[in-house]
């Protein structure tokens, strides 16, 4: 399996950078960019490296958004997927200097400190060679001021008034994009009226992709976003839908604690001072967002102030964000109730859809995740338990977009590349 693993990410390879999958996902994502890397490190540290270079390429700099990182890097065109650059609209978005490639113009979680710290690890560690290490120890210094201004970016645009908890604008941000947590504030986002082709359901069942509902107002808050010159201040006066995402603040947090590491390692003392300030913040902050009736972390409208009580996996990262609860009783009680890994919505509340995107199936990656925080937690066999119930998805499922958590089957985009890279770095860890 692991020849198989490595040959679905060189098949994915573009030269430099690797779609998720080819046809359904034509360009480079963001998050998928950074658990992509991780599988490469285990065989591949230059190529490895490599893919996070391409991703910060299309880092916009200048202007109120300076260090923003995008969703999605259009860097060659293709037709096999809506929406294109051309929808985004971001070509000259005001004062920012011209990048090196178009993008769309919402983020995504932001995993990428804590990926560069692992891979740094990893390539200086015990078993490395010298020049692994030489070329670790390069990119790093290259690519930490890109990571303190995307930290930054976050903190500045989406937490102006310092309340420790960041506004996610747009659900595909989330990179959980079909949770039904968002239903309730998605309901207030008004549907569009404009024609549109979407490109999906040539690729994929239309049983396990969104509603034509949902991608109506995905695209009235894309093209909301466009009318408002992608105005940091103007989205946070006026975009209808504002959430503060469990998910985006727990990567963010532990991705800026990482972050903290990297800058003290590398003498940026003034940049670890800044975001450890920040960190702060959000360790007390989010004890608002606990959800007494799930026992664990859940989102909140940031528009009308109400918890959105929708137990999803997102909150399962609690500890490896570094809050302080303990995370291990409600995985338990996950884990009791779906034989494969940890799905991306609990099966006992009313929104579960075993086989749709984001509203029950298992994402590798995430278990990943959830596992890392257990045993940072000390929760060993706990992580070991989710490791090895998610294990068993890629022998039944092959290497694929996601998973049903009650019969294994594999489910979404094939030869998938961080299912692939999650499976490489699993193996090697
Ligand atoms: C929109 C690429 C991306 C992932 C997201 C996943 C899905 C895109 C889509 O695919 O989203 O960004 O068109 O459905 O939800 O997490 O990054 O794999």
């Amino acid at each position: 399996m692991q020849e198989q693993a490595r040959a679905i990410l060189r098949h994915n390879d573009r030269g430099g950078y690797t779609v998720p999958t080819a046809g359904l996902y034509p360009f480079q994502w963001n998050w998928d960019a950074s658990v992509t890397a991780l599988g490469w490190m285990t065989f591949d540290p230059a190529r490895a490296w490599e893919e996070l270079r391409w991703l910060f390429k299309g880092q916009w700099r200048g202007g109120p958004n300076d260090g923003f990182l995008a969703q999605i890097h259009f860097h060659v065109p293709s037709d096999t997927y809506f929406p294109g650059p051309d929808e985004w609209g971001t070509d000259g978005a005001s004062g920012t200097e011209q990048i090196g490639t178009r993008t769309s113009s919402i983020s995504q979680p932001p995993l990428h400190a804590s990926i560069v710290r692992w891979m740094w690890e990893r390539g200086t560690g015990p078993d490395q060679d010298a020049a692994v290490g030489g070329l670790c120890e390069s990119a790093v210094r290259e690519l930490l001021p890109r990571l303190v201004a995307h930290h930054l970016w976050w903190y500045r645009t989406r937490d102006p008034q310092r309340t420790g908890l960041v506004v996610n604008i747009h659900p595909w941000e989330s990179g959980m994009d079909n949770s039904p947590a968002w239903d309730a504030p998605l309901s207030r986002v008004p549907r569009t009226t404009r024609p549109y082709e979407r490109r999906d359901l040539g690729h994929v069942d239309a049983s396990m992709r969104p509603s034509r509902e949902f991608y109506d107002r995905m695209v009235y808050l894309m093209d909301f976003n466009r009318a408002q010159r992608f105005e940091p201040e103007a989205l946070l006066r006026l975009c209808p839908y504002q959430v503060h995402d469990i998910g985006i603040i727990s990567i963010l947090q532990r991705a800026s604690r990482d972050l903290v590491h990297l800058c003290q390692t590398f003498g940026l003392v003034a940049e670890a001072a800044q975001i450890a300030a920040r960190v702060e913040l959000t360790q007390r902050a989010v004890q608002a967002l606990w959800s007494d009736r799930w026992q664990q972390y859940v989102s909140r409208d940031a528009g009308t102030g109400e918890l959105l009580e929708v137990p999803c996996s997102a909150g399962l990262l609690a500890a490896y964000a570094g809050f302080e609860n303990d995370a291990g009783p409600t995985v338990r009680a996950w884990l009791a109730e779906t034989p494969f890994g940890l799905p991306s919505t609990r099966s006992t509340c009313s929104g579960f859809e075993p086989l749709r995107y984001w509203r029950g199936p298992v994402w590798q990656h995430i278990n990943m995740l959830i596992a890392r925080g257990l045993a940072d937690q000390g929760h060993g066999a706990l992580a070991q338990e989710v490791r090895t119930r998610s294990e068993q998805l890629f022998a039944r499922g092959g290497f694929s977009e996601y998973y049903d958590p009650l019969s294994g089957k594999g489910l979404g985009g094939k030869s998938f590349s961080w299912t692939a890279a999650t499976y490489l770095h699993w193996i090697a860890s």
